[in-house]
């Protein structure tokens, strides 16, 4: 019950995210408490606060199939499995070794016990969130069906259900995350469409006359600060209630500001008359509020709007909102401004899931997230590529976070008219459901949609007209707020996104720059923004994308782009953030990403993650994440950026037999200090200044063994630093050199870099064979980027080298094992590439054919023993019969 332990631990989480609906929820008194122990936990139906919730997370049965008559009430469930939401079927095969996951039908059905006392209530069932398509039923009544992941939905069931004491009801929520053309997002997205009902349930009661729950799981009300300014405030309170009596009514609608401790500051009130069994809208405007706390990054100061209805002296219903003062603009040439004052938006995106738990995360790991994206100092986070849990919204109200959120429409559209509504219905939920966090900012309605290049007719004449519906509909649910459209680079030259006026449409235009990963090199960045500047002088533009895959187990004294290796992911950052503080028209960047992700199609470094977090999958931070908190943070920053890097090996050519066997590599340290005084083994290696770049990098000499490097610096009157170890392995220059017994030699052949397995044993970088040394004879690099199956060490066998006629290792007479890993990693059929394999001039492998043997992007690896005399080392040969031969890795052993 992995699920069940976040909850708990959760609750009062769940508590403040549930506010703005359910303001009883945090009552003392719960009518459920009587009657049912697995309920307890529950709001109060007080006088003052007359609507309740119930949370209706615990006590699901599921099954992973599409079950006819599960809707029933009577239907037998009793073998399927106990869970509690949030629930996805999809957390381990997402993760697992083998290529895609389960798309398809899984049922949910809960027993529902309601108090006498809601009787006369109006019940809704109110979900947050489950992913895709999902069918509710009631006592074996469709209450009604939502399409769309990632947005709320709620079903009134009022008539469908018994108060009866004794009798029973049962839910049934039928979840489809199948792929669906006329759903968004594509299938070509680069995430999981994980299954199942993934976020909080409630059950909602309200009085006969009450505020619309049913308004695209609204709250019902919409506050707006149509006057704003460091003088004064006012606030606009919209809404509809609803009058589920068989009488007319007036109705009172008072809202009442408050502080952020609670203090009233102004209230204003309206009658509104409502017809029997009728929706009534109202509109309200408050008295200007004098010097009103203005909400911002650095003061996320904020109101509530608490909106109550009177049914002559009746509290009927009552429900609060949250309310920041705020107000913005984007510049062509300036960038952002927060308040009139300029803010460079510096944030990062964030995707939802979680190792291990899929989207299936507790509030409280998700509240966590936008915690530390705040202490890195950031001041902005981009919800990729979908509404997130309202629980995210909250946090980022209270930390000050500044908002870009968005629908999941990305790489591709369907473009039916069914597509475009469904676009359309989301968005509008989106919207109205998340409309009343100031900390939102920006409604992105399209992601990269070029990417996946189309040539049918119109395609791109569609996706124009697509994005020219969305606009408007953004502007006409929200006027007071930015829209946003992103674009990749496009990889052919055919300039696609302005070519076809897609970019004129909305305010503000991210772009996703992966010059130096995907395509091109760091320095094109600054050319390629410049150009667009220059181009479209009046464009807002903001950098919404940047990142580089970055592999802790992958390292390299000479990195490449695309090696997955920490070190080009340190420079890839560094020099961006250089190209973009440079650029005072750039509003701002977001890093792609702030924690890896699971995303099935990869076949990347890790088997289905992208790796360009600068936190792993589990939340573990990588060393480059230190790198933001020295830029942004406020905080003193110090970090030996060598955690990532904490195994190492190397050698010195120059050094020889009975030599102090010392090997110079970097050692790299993020930090916010004037000055760093680094010390390797207690000794200083003297100290340097630090200065905006808050990089430094040493020359460090590394001895065979623990090597303990420390950096020391000063802030104010405190001292602080930063201790680490490095295990480092001396490789001699000369294998058979008698000053080191040799014990073994592991390669990434077709590498440059060295990769660390789960073991901590290091396999080196490639090199070609010297006499005395090791390395390959002939032949050129190779590379997959697919997955390897059978094999979580992808990198190791993703790299290889093909076409060589020789292995050598000049090792010391002896006994050896000697393992060698290939995959074939080109082609798919038999017979397409076939080799012999002789060791020490004795065929080992005769004719060997991957595809044949193991499959094709199989991990494959074969063992041997040799013995070597006369100084001969280990040489193996490879011979072709087709094709040429490969090589992915080899591990020569000393046998004792
Ligand atoms: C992008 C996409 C995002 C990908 C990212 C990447 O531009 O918007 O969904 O995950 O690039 O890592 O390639």
């Amino acid at each position: 019950m992995r699920n069940g332990r976040h909850e708990k631990a959760s609750k009062w989480i769940v508590a403040f995210a549930l506010t703005a609906l359910c303001p009883g929820f945090l009552g003392t008194e719960s009518i459920a408490q009587t009657a049912r122990s697995r309920d307890q936990t529950r709001p109060a139906a007080t006088a003052s606060s007359p609507r309740t919730c119930l949370s209706l997370n615990q006590s699901w049965r599921f099954t992973a199939a599409d079950t006819p008559g599960a809707e029933a009430a009577g239907f037998d469930d009793s073998q399927w499995q106990v869970v509690s939401v949030p629930h996805t079927w999809n957390a381990l095969d997402t993760e697992d070794d083998e290529p895609s996951y389960r798309l398809g039908v899984g049922w949910y059905r809960r027993l529902l016990d309601l108090d006498h006392r809601l009787k006369g209530k109006r019940l809704f069932l109110y979900f947050e969130g489950a992913n895709q398509v999902a069918d509710v039923f009631v006592n074996g009544k469709l209450a009604g069906q939502h399409k769309g992941g990632y947005t709320a939905f709620a079903f009134e069931i009022t008539e469908w259900v018994t108060t009866k004491p004794g009798e029973r009801n049962v839910i049934a929520v039928k979840v489809d995350n199948s792929i669906d053309p006329e759903i968004p997002p594509a299938p070509s997205a680069d995430f999981n469409l994980y299954g199942g009902i993934y976020r909080d349930v409630w059950l909602i009661a309200t009085e006969p006359v009450h505020l619309n729950v049913l308004d695209h799981a609204s709250p019902g009300v919409y506050l707006d600060t149509p006057a704003v300014s460091a003088a004064s405030a006012t606030v606009a309170i919209r809404g509809s209630l609803v009058n589920s009596t068989n009488k007319p009514r007036q109705i009172r609608v008072v809202s009442t500001v408050l502080d952020a401790v609670g203090q009233r500051v102004t209230a204003v009130e309206s009658i509104t008359a409502v017809a029997a069994g009728r929706e009534a809208n109202f509109r309200q405007s408050s008295d200007p509020i004098p010097q009103p706390h203005l909400w911002s990054p650095d003061s996320p100061y904020l109101y509530t709007v608490r909106t109550q209805l009177y049914d002559g002296p009746r509290l009927v219903d009552q429900i609060e909102n949250p309310l920041g003062f705020r107000w913005f603009t984007f510049d062509a040439n300036l960038g952002f401004f927060l308040n009139g004052k300029r803010l460079k938006l510096r944030g990062t995106n964030r995707h939802q899931d979680h190792k291990g738990l899929g989207n299936a995360v507790s509030n409280e790991l998700q509240v966590k997230d936008l915690e530390t994206i705040k202490a890195t100092g950031m001041n902005c986070v981009l919800l990729a590529h979908y509404p997130h849990d309202p629980a995210v919204l909250e946090a980022a109200d209270r930390l000050g976070l500044i908002v870009w959120e968005e629908v999941p429409i990305v790489r591709e559209i369907s473009t039916t008219d069914e597509f475009a509504q469904n676009c359309k219905t989301m968005l509008t939920e989106m919207i109205r459901q998340h409309y009343n966090h100031p900390s939102i900012i920006m409604w992105c309605y399209m992601n990269e949609i070029f990417l996946s290049t189309r040539n049918e007719l119109g395609y791109v004449r569609q996706v124009v007209a697509l994005a020219r519906a969305l606009e408007e509909l953004v502007h006409q649910e929200d006027p007071a707020r930015i829209t946003v459209i992103s674009a990749n680079r496009p990889y052919s030259n055919d300039d696609i996104y302005n070519a076809s006026g897609l970019l004129d449409i909305p305010d503000v235009v991210g772009w996703h720059m992966y010059f130096g990963w995907y395509y091109g090199a760091f320095r094109d960045l600054g050319g390629f923004l410049d150009d667009q500047h220059r181009r479209f002088p009046k464009r807002k533009i903001f950098i919404s994308e940047y990142g580089a895959d970055n592999d802790r187990r992958i390292h390299s004294l000479k990195p490449l782009i695309g090696d997955g290796s920490v070190e080009w992911a340190h420079l890839y950052h560094t020099n961006y953030v250089t190209q973009i503080e440079a650029r005072p028209y750039l509003a701002g960047s977001a890093v792609w990403v702030q924690n890896d992700f699971g995303s099935e199609a990869r076949g990347g470094f890790t088997p289905h993650v992208n790796t360009k977090g600068l936190f792993n999958y589990d939340r573990q931070p990588k060393d480059i994440y230190y790198y933001y908190k020295a830029l942004f943070s406020s905080e003193p920053v110090l970090h030996l950026a060598t955690r990532d890097w904490a195994i190492r090996l190397g050698t010195n050519p120059a050094s020889h037999a009975g030599e102090a066997r010392l090997v110079t590599q970097p050692v790299e340290i993020f930090t916010n200090l004037a000055a760093v005084e680094l010390f390797l083994n207690g000794k200083s290696l003297g100290s340097k200044r630090a200065d905006e770049s808050r990089h430094l990098s040493w020359d460090v000499p590394f001895r065979n063994g623990i090597n303990v490097v420390e950096a020391r610096g000063v802030t104010g009157p405190k001292s602080i630093s930063d201790k680490t170890n490095v295990r480092f392995t001396y490789r001699l220059p000369v294998l058979a050199d008698p000053a080191v017994p040799f014990e073994n030699l592991a390669i990434n052949v077709g590498s440059n870099a060295q990769f660390i397995d789960s073991d901590g044993a290091v396999w080196e970088a490639d090199q070609s064979y010297k006499a005395g040394s090791w390395g390959y004879v002939g032949g050129a690099p190779g590379r997959a980027s697919q997955n390897v199956l059978g094999s979580t060490e992808d990198p190791l066998y993703q790299t290889v080298r093909q076409g060589l006629n020789a292995y050598r290792c000049d090792v010391p007479d002896g006994t050896y094992e000697v393992k060698l890993l290939f995959l074939e990693h080109r082609f798919t059929k038999i017979g397409e590439r076939v080799f012999s394999v002789a060791l020490n001039g004795k065929t080992v492998i005769d004719k060997l054919d991957l595809v044949k043997d193991y499959g094709a992007m199989r991990a494959a690896s074969r063992n041997f023993q040799v013995r070597v005399e006369h100084g001969q080392g280990v040489a193996v040969e490879f011979t072709s019969v087709v094709g040429d031969s490969v090589l992915s890795a080899i591990l020569v052993r000393k046998l004792h």
